[in-house]
């Protein structure tokens, strides 16, 4: 007999599981003007030029229409291939000073990202090291420490997977003190080189964190040296995914989830503003 699904009856069984109580967790950050961003980028601005009443159709109807502007690199985003090069080289070896919109950001800028529906799994690191508020500014999480925090959950790595690794930096986004969610100062958690190679080793497409740039920042050092970024988008080909909202996920002990993300298909862009989904 055979066990062949047809596309009509797949659809009907997303349905069915949909609902019957499938939850979604929103892991994206609400864009507003003045959230915590890097200093790197320009940051998020959003005008109202036409207000309800400016322009008023002859049924009395009218539309408001709004205006935003900022960086590819601002709020929960994902950086493309194109983002960052080392010693003049980008990820498929090309110069990078022949690379914009028309150069080799066509074939590596952040509409080359597929959209992604993907097995997802959450690291939660600092629920594995007994510290569940989060890891100390400045904490290097090493490949230790992620095969400890999966070993502790029962969860396995895969390739193909996307990993999100949970430094608890997370609950500081909304601190009244916005410079403490980008930590220039006082450093930030995250993996540093030897992380990002494990990462890249378990074959993983694409990694996130609930931090501005991912990886380690050192206490003073900002984003003067930022060697996951050569490791994962110069050297191996894995996406990295910032600022993501990973506390309520975390809070619900959900650490294997379907993972769903669609970047905007900028032509050429360095990265792009994404609102991911963890569907469980
Ligand atoms: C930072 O904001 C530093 O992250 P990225 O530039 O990698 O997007």
């Amino acid at each position: 007999m055979s066990t062949t699904t047809s596309p009509a009856s797949g659809t009907q069984t997303l349905l069915a599981a949909v609902s019957a109580g499938t939850r979604v967790y929103d892991l994206g950050r609400r864009l507003s003007i003045g959230m915590p961003q890097s200093p790197n980028h320009p940051p998020f601005w959003h005008a109202l030029p036409r207000r309800h009443g400016d322009a008023v159709r002859v049924d009395g109807g009218s539309a408001a229409n709004d205006i935003i502007t900022m960086g590819t690199h601002v709020g929960t985003h994902i950086d493309a291939f194109s983002h960052v090069s080392q010693d003049g080289r980008l990820f498929d070896g090309s110069d990078a000073a022949d690379a914009g919109r028309g150069g080799r950001f066509a074939e590596l800028g952040a509409h080359t990202i597929a959209p992604m529906v993907r097995r997802g799994v959450l690291l939660d690191v600092p629920a594995a090291l007994g510290t569940p508020d989060g890891c100390v500014p400045g904490y290097e999480i090493t490949p230790q420490d992620l095969t400890r925090t999966a070993e502790r959950q029962g969860t396995q790595v895969r390739p193909g997977d996307v990993v999100l690794i949970r430094s608890g930096w997370g609950r500081l986004f909304g601190d009244a003190d916005r410079t403490r969610f980008v930590g220039h100062d006082s450093g930030v958690p995250g993996v540093g080189e030897a992380g990002a190679t494990w990462l890249a080793d378990q074959g993983v497409h694409a990694a996130g964190a609930d931090t501005i740039a991912f990886e380690c920042l050192r206490p003073g050092a900002g984003h003067s040296v930022l060697p996951a970024h050569r490791v994962l988008l110069v050297e191996r080909g894995v996406y990295i995914i910032e600022t993501m909202a990973l506390e309520e996920l975390a809070a619900a002990g959900v650490h294997e989830f379907l993972f769903v993300l669609s970047p905007l298909a900028i032509f050429g862009a360095t990265g792009s503003p994404v609102r991911p989904l963890a569907v469980v």
